[in-house]
């Protein structure tokens, strides 16, 4: 019997789907924050409804050992802490059927709000966008692909310049789905971003992170197109659900930017034949508020400046983490 009052080590009993979604996440079969989000509460849904537990203690016990897995799989996006968050904060009962029950009455509310808020969020933000717009996009965001919905739904014709978005080319994503729903897509390398600024009305661009003061964390590469935009004159606008909103920054935490593997850039042989320099691949990087005009959220536009009132309302001060021993 272990100290906590329960038989065995809990992270031994966390359920195979909860470890394949967390490598998914790892390995980015899952990504994209909102995305991400959703897969993590719903992991914690199959733990419990998988779980073997005899006691209510135990049932806890399993359900924080399968949140540390999906917790410790990529570190940037905010919106994993705080699903994880979301779905253990509220684990209501007295036996286990009882918690299973309040669990799965978690996710599936956490889900429709991660739905319902994309849904709204693209309302807003289509406002932004008038008939015969172009924008450019980085990356895939969904909260991206939501503003630009809801205008083409509204019978706005646009046009997009894709950015590939090296290392991983999630630009190939944005470009489908964009031709999808009717836009004109024009897919670039990165590298020729500012060469098409001054035919762009709007810089588009999702978060994984949105910082107190806030600075947006996003894919590599963010930050330059910000910059660009700017001195171009292109407003650049950041789509993000408050599920993006960073509650520990308030309290001075800095945002772990994730580093990946040096063979998304350069494969083994090729790195040898090249000399075998040094490969550093940050995924993410942060933009200053200062070159963010505006951040979308489900509940209307803020100036980045701003975003910390909202955060303080949603968040209070401080946040905890529900999935550590007690
Ligand atoms: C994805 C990325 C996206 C945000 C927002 O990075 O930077 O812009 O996650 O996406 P990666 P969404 O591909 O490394 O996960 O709007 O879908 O939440």
């Amino acid at each position: 019997m272990a100290d906590h009052g329960i038989d065995g080590d809990p992270a031994d009993r966390v359920v195979e789907d909860v470890h394949r979604v967390a490598e998914d996440i790892g390995t980015m079969e899952i990504r994209g924050a909102a995305t991400i989000a959703d897969a993590a509460a719903r992991a914690l849904g199959t733990q419990a409804e998988s779980s073997t537990a005899e006691t209510p203690a135990e049932f806890r016990a399993e359900l924080r050992a399968a949140a540390r897995v999906l917790y410790d799989t990529r570190p940037t996006a905010v919106s994993l802490p705080n699903a994880l968050r979301y779905v253990l904060q509220d684990v209501d009962g007295d036996t286990i059927g009882q918690l299973r029950a309040s669990v799965r009455a978690s996710v599936s509310e956490f889900c429709d709000r991660l739905d319902t808020a994309q849904n709204d969020l693209g309302r807003v933000g289509a406002h932004r966008l008038r008939d015969g717009d172009t924008v450019m996009t980085h990356c895939h965001s969904t909260d991206v692909l939501a503003c630009v919905e809801t205008a083409v739904e509204q019978g706005k014709s646009l046009s997009a310049f894709v950015k590939e978005t090296r290392p991983r080319n999630q630009g190939h994503i944005t470009a489908e789905a964009l031709s999808e729903m009717g836009v004109d897509v024009t897919l670039i390398v990165d590298s020729a971003a500012r060469r098409y600024l001054d035919d762009t009305d709007h810089v588009l661009v999702g978060a994984d992170s949105i910082a107190a003061d806030g600075s947006v964390i996003n894919k590599i590469g963010t930050s330059g197109l910000a910059v660009n935009a700017r001195d171009r004159g292109v407003p650049i606008v950041c789509a993000a659900q408050t599920i993006k909103l960073h509650p520990d920054t308030l309290t001075g935490h800095i945002v772990d930017i994730e580093m990946r593997d040096e063979t998304e850039i350069v494969d083994e042989a090729t790195a040898a034949e090249i000399g075998d320099p040094t490969v550093l691949n940050p995924a993410f990087d942060v933009t200053p508020p200062r070159y963010v005009d505006a951040i979308v959220t489900e509940r209307g536009q803020f100036p980045p400046e701003s975003i910390v009132t909202l955060m303080r309302d949603l968040f209070g001060e401080g946040t905890d983490e529900p999935w550590q021993e007690p």
